[in-house]
């Protein structure tokens, strides 16, 4: 456990937790697993698009969670890491395909030009294409300690996150209220439970799965992700207002340019933060009965309510 400071905690009381170091020494770990994961071959283009986005940065919450969560259970950083660089690979091609000109039309995203900006459209497709595929495979071929059934149903929630039933789902409703500002509330959430939620959720689950969570946990697990889920949609809906773009990595304020319904176009920005608050107390209390274990858990929860990027 990391304490803020070297010095152990006093008689009954548990060590006060470092979330900024944490991040930190997990980040490095993913990183040099990620690279590891892609190695540079024939054909070079396509290797070096995948990875010039892969590898681009950002804040490697999904791994992050999906290793934190094996933990909490009982299960080891090794036994989860191929499925959380897995979720990063996922997760980076649907940004990259987020970013084409058929969709969000972006140009930066982590601080960089986007991928069909440096590479073309055709090759941006065919890297999201290609990262997709190889996260399923590299799940299958890389994971070590975990027996086979539990490697299945990792393989099978992850296919249904991804799919028509998560992220696409939500992208495609996201795609068809553009330009509709008073779309309801209901819709605003399948949005984000889908296009967000169900990957965050995912990476929860999937690393309680691995780590040997019981049904039961997993369950609990999976109202926490959801509840951090909708909470990370908030604060990204709040910080499009109001960060910067050197903060975010990628355009501020398109959703007011858009005129795109949004939790604060709806609520307000103090009641959005409000609500968002609320769902991190919720996420928080799924984990009581993990008592001191949760606290990597607990304390990326309230990050997500504290971050400004
Ligand atoms: C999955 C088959 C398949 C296709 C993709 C384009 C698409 C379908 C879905 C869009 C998904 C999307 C872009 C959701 C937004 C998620 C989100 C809030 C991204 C920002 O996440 P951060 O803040 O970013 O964790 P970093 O850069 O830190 O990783």
């Amino acid at each position: 456990m990391v304490a803020t400071d070297g010095r152990p905690a006093p008689k009954g009381e548990s060590p006060a937790f470092d979330l900024s170091t944490y991040l930190k020494e997990r980040c490095i770990q993913v990183e040099a697993a990620l690279d590891l994961s892609l190695p540079l071959t024939y054909p070079e283009k396509i290797y070096e698009a995948m990875r010039y986005s892969l590898l681009a940065g950002g804040k490697r919450l999904r791994p992050i969670l999906c290793l934190a969560t094996c933990e909490l259970v009982g299960g080891t950083v090794e036994m989860a890491m191929p499925t959380a660089c897995a979720l990063e690979m996922i997760h980076t091609m649907s940004l990259i395909h987020d970013d084409l000109p058929a969709m969000d039309n972006d140009d930066y995203r982590r601080g960089k030009l986007t991928n069909h900006k440096v590479y073309g459209e055709d090759i941006a497709i065919l890297a999201g294409d290609g990262l997709l595929a190889y996260a399923f495979e590299y799940i299958a071929t890389q994971t070590q300690d975990v027996t086979a059934g539990r490697v299945l149903q990792v393989i099978a929630r992850l296919g249904r996150a991804v799919s028509a039933s998560g992220l696409v789902g939500g992208q495609v409703v996201d795609l068809e209220s553009e330009g509709k500002p008073d779309i309801q509330e209901e819709t605003l959430t399948y949005i984000h439970t889908h296009k967000t939620g169900a990957l965050l959720e995912a990476c929860v689950v999937c690393g309680g799965i691995l780590g040997g969570a019981t049904d039961s946990e997993v369950e609990r697990l999976s109202r926490y992700a959801q509840n951090i889920g909708l909470a990370f949609q908030i604060v990204d809906d709040i910080l499009d207002i109001t960060a910067t773009q050197e903060e975010l990595g990628k355009t501020a304020g398109k959703d007011l340019l858009a005129q795109k319904a949004t939790y604060p176009s709806l609520w307000g920005l103090e009641a959005s933060k409000a609500k968002a608050n609320e769902l991190v107390e919720a996420a928080k209390a799924e984990l009581e009965p993990f008592k001191e274990k949760a606290q990597p858990l607990n304390a990326i929860a309230d990050f997500i309510t504290t971050r400004t990027h």
